[in-house]
This record gives structure tokens, sequence and C-alpha cells, in this order.
């Protein structure tokens, strides 16, 4: 596989970010078996603050993972979450050997889920709805393979639209994935599948893009959060892996408000990098931040959950004119 370098001088984290000094969540926060805490769908609903959090079950300082579940917290601010004492969610059976990442979406007076599904015959991107966060009613599980799903909190001319992410693997060289939508008339049955993102448009990857996290309705159009991974040989081993040859930024762009599948704007650089010890080197996986919550604090303030070293909750916030502004003119 070539391996084409990216410009380094484009990874700096944008002048309008601010990150929360403190971790938002970790292993430390949850009251049952817990060794990895990330990748967490974060909702604000009725000023209460909803949080489904990715739990790898194990033993953080031996490095030792037995199996993944969901859980959920609640918090008032949004900063300091408490978290239920039980797991709300987890798959396995003959088939299915667990889900993670959850994306949260509330809609037609429900909740909805999105999340990945590791099968036995590969990954499938699931959706739930729920009313309590306690059942869950699974409307749909995709054909392999596909992930990072992410479902828009309105329906457009009519159906529900999502962000997913399939991994085609005979038509380009390397793990080279883009963003896609599908439509739908009832959360079940899939289609009208199109591009929306395409890798090579975005300047600072050279492998995949993934949706982050439910897009925000503005007036100028839908605002996206999504994951961008760049590859260097060079790099060697950090965290828990043997060789960890990526890093994950965290890019936004705009989306068309009728066709959600126009890009009409996009920040040419990473809106965040990995920066500081808990982003950098700890974790178990490090150099890698991964968005799955973004929300309107405020009319103006957007805040962003994301995942540092596959470890840990983090939140930085952002004004949000000055994320649009990114999306449509050249950085300063
Ligand atoms: C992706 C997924 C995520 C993970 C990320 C960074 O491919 O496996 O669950 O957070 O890599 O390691």
């Amino acid at each position: 596989m070539d391996f084409k370098p990216v410009d380094e001088s484009l990874f700096t984290t944008a002048k309008c970010i601010t990150r929360y000094p403190e971790t938002i969540l970790s292993r430390h926060d949850v009251p049952y078996r817990s060794a990895l805490t990330f990748n967490a769908g974060v909702l604000k609903k009725d000023g209460k603050y909803i949080m489904i959090f990715r739990n790898d079950i194990g033993d953080y300082d031996k490095q030792i993972l037995e199996g993944t579940n969901l859980g959920l917290a609640y918090s008032d601010d949004g900063i300091h979450f408490k978290v239920e004492p039980e797991p709300c969610f987890a798959m396995k059976d003959d088939e299915i050997m667990r889900v993670y990442d959850p994306r949260i979406t509330y809609i037609d007076d429900e909740y909805c889920m999105c999340f990945a599904v590791d099968t036995r015959h590969g990954v499938c991107g699931g959706m739930a709805v729920t009313k309590d966060l306690k059942s869950f009613e699974i409307k749909s599980i995709s054909v392999p393979e596909n992930r990072n799903m992410v479902l828009f909190p309105e329906k457009i001319n009519g159906n529900y639209i999502r962000l997913e992410r399939p991994m085609p693997v005979y038509s380009r060289d390397g793990n080279i994935f883009d963003i896609w939508l599908s439509e739908s008339p009832d959360l079940v049955y899939w289609g009208k599948s199109r591009l929306v993102l395409a890798t090579e448009d975005v300047p600072y990857c050279n492998d995949k893009i993934g949706p982050g996290a439910p897009p925000i309705k503005t007036d100028k159009g839908w605002l996206i959060i999504f994951h961008s991974v760049d590859i260097d040989p060079s790099r060697g081993k950090n965290g828990w892996e043997k060789a960890w040859k990526k890093r994950y930024v965290i890019g936004i762009a705009l989306l068309d408000l009728n066709d959600p599948s126009k890009v009409i704007g996009m920040s040419k650089r990473p809106l965040i990098v990995p920066e500081g010890y808990y982003e950098l080197e700890e974790g178990y996986r490090t150099n890698a931040l991964f968005p799955c919550g973004m929300l309107l604090e405020d009319d103006r303030t957007v805040r962003i959950y994301y995942s540092a070293g596959d470890a840990i909750v983090r939140m930085a916030s952002a004004n949000l004119d000055d994320l649009l502004a990114l999306c449509t003119e050249p950085r300063k």
C-alpha cells in the first residue's frame, strides 16, 4: 500500500476550541467492572444530560480486556455524571460478539441509539429505540461491513436520515473509507444510499473518516463532526498495542439543510488534534480522539464529547458561529 504523508503543519487545534480541563468520565466513576470508558453518545433533554458510553470490561493496570457493555449516566450540568448501578445494554449470542460505540438521538418522543455490532460474519451497524433507556427495541442491523452510524434529530423530506461509514475493501488500496448517508421511512428499511464526504476531500486524512455525533441543525446547514485518521508507518508502539500507526483527529463540515448528502462547507484543517498527557501518552491507544457526542449547550455554545486514548471521555466547547465560520471560510 502506498503511504501518502500528510502535511504536519495542518495538525493544530482550532483557536475557538476550549477544552474542559478535567476528565468527564473514567473507569473510576463506574460502579461495576470497567477498564475503559469511552466513545460516549451524549444528549441534552429537558435540561438534563444523558450519556451512554462504551464500557470495556477488564483490568486497566494488567491490560486485560474481557468484553464490552454499554453504561448509562446522568448529569445536571453536562460535566459531573453519575453512572447508573447497572449497564443499560449489551448483546451477545452465538453470532453477535458485542455491541459498542453508541450514539444517541431523540426523535419521535423516544431515544434512538445507533451502535456497532461485531458479529462472527462481519461488523454491522445497529439501531434500537427506547423510551426509558432501560428496555430497547432493535429496529435494524445492517449487512457488514458498516459502522459509525448517527441518526439526524429530525426527518428530512419525510424520511429518517443517518450518516454511516461502510468499509469497502475491493475498490481501493488500504482502509480508505468514506462517509455515506441512507434514508428510511421507519428506521427499519434503509436505502437511497449516497456518498457524502470522501476521504480524499479531507486534506488532513490519508486513511479513513467516519461520522461522529448526531448533526446539529443551524440556519447555515447541518453541522457535522467526524473522526479522521492518518497513518504513518514510522509510528511505533504506544498504548497497549504492539504497534499503533494511526492518529485520530476530529473534523467538522456543513451539510445542506434539505439535501444533507451535499457538503456545503468543511474546515480544511482538523478541529481538534491530540494534545497533552491524556490525549498523547495515556490510554489503550494513544493519539486517538473519537467524538460521539455533540450538543447545543445554549443558543451559541457547542459542546463536543470525545474519547481520548480509547480510555476516557473528555469535553471541549466552542462558539457555534466560530465553528460555522471554520466550515465556510479559510482558516487564519
Ligand atoms: C475505531 C473503532 C473505535 C475506536 C477507534 C480508535 O476503528 O474501533 O471504537 O475508538 O478505532 O481506536
